[in-house]
């Protein structure tokens, strides 16, 4: 071999060996957004190696990962649950949060459609419209998209698959329980706590809360968002309390908005789940605290432990294999009145 072939041949190894690259990392903050730095220091990550096909395996996986933000303890969950699989995986995770904001979310999709590195990209949508445009740059630069969490309105052509729970059937559950609570009650006014406008979980809970809950007489004599916060919760019932308190159930679209009702009824001098029924969505530690204090009747379970199923999903779109549009989710209902809750509770990993 002369010696220009061999400085060709080394060079050549030098980026193959560069290009298998190292475990997660997780991406440099977006230049438009005001996000704190990363974490870890970013480290390089192995350029995509598109040509792996049909036999890619994790360690060719670059995922870029658009977050809604940090809400609370379901998102808290989430999120590690990206960052340990990937590590798991030895997969390079590049992770953007996006602070609940749209603008920002959109950005940062723009900015992994640019990044040559990143192969597929994972968005949980803060909203179901918006998304027309990065996806149709996305479709022409030859980025796998896969939608985690949330749903989006239309577009099925453009992402490889949706895999994130059943919202409906969760609104449906919720209204079924109450309905249970509510029985043989004389009135049935129930208020509603949504999520943020626009987003999937809280159009479709909504929907299916209501499916059911009206068929036992329910009516929904209040609703509005309080954008999934304890204290955004609180204000938004405190309000209400001072209007009337001929309320018999609150429905919180999430754990952390049912506590801040129950706050307010405390301090209002009503007894939660016992004076005014309180059910909500998500089941993380803090609802099953509530229950074993209580406070909360119900909480219906949404999985945030969604990496593993997103990662398979990936490196299976990766690989050629077509994927179902949708891939719900398996989830669950918990009772304050469940004699083993403390040992359910006990079980549980978030
Ligand atoms: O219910 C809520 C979080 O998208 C299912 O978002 C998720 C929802 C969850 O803010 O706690």
């Amino acid at each position: 071999m002369n010696r220009f072939k061999l400085v060709v041949f080394l060079v050549a190894i030098s980026m193959i060996l560069a290009a298998c690259g190292p475990a997660a990392t997780e991406a440099p903050a977006a230049p438009a957004a005001t996000e704190a730095p990363a974490t870890e220091a970013p480290t390089e990550a192995p350029v995509a190696d598109e040509g792996c096909a049909p036999n890619c395996e994790y360690a060719d996986l670059v995922v870029g990962f658009l977050q809604t933000g940090s809400e609370g303890g379901w998102r808290a969950a989430n999120t590690a649950s990206f960052k340990e699989t990937a590590e798991q995986l030895g997969l390079t995770l590049k992770f953007y949060d996006s602070q609940n904001d749209l603008a920002k979310q959109v950005a940062g999709f723009q900015q992994f459609i640019e990044d040559d590195e990143v192969n597929v990209i994972v968005m949980s949508p803060l909203e179901v419209t918006g998304w027309d445009q990065v996806l149709e740059d996305a479709q022409a630069a030859g980025k796998i998209v896969i939608l985690s969490d949330r749903r989006i309105d239309g577009n099925e052509d453009k992402y490889v698959t949706f895999i994130g729970a059943d919202f409906v059937e969760e609104g449906r559950k919720a209204g079924t329980e109450m309905c249970k609570l509510l029985e043989g009650s004389e009135s049935k006014n129930v208020w509603e706590l949504q999520g943020n406008v626009g987003a999937a979980p809280a159009i479709d809970r909504g929907t299916g809360f209501r499916e059911t809950a009206e068929e036992c007489g329910i009516v929904v004599t209040k609703t509005q968002t309080a954008n999934w916060s304890v204290s955004e919760g609180k204000q938004v019932t405190e309000a209400w309390l001072k209007e009337t308190k001929d309320v018999q159930g609150i429905f919180g679209q999430n754990d952390e908005m049912a506590f801040g009702a129950i706050e307010a009824l405390k301090e209002a001098g009503l007894v939660p789940a016992e004076d005014v029924k309180i059910i909500s969505v998500d089941a993380t530690a803090g609802a099953f605290q509530a229950m074993l204090d209580g406070t909360l009747n119900v909480t219906v379970e949404c999985n945030p432990l969604l990496a593993p199923q997103v990662y398979e999903a990936a490196l299976a779109a990766m690989n050629g294999e077509t994927l179902p549009k949708w891939i719900p989710s398996e989830e669950s209902v918990f009772f304050m009145d469940d004699p083993n809750l403390q040992a359910v509770a006990d079980g549980r990993k978030y």
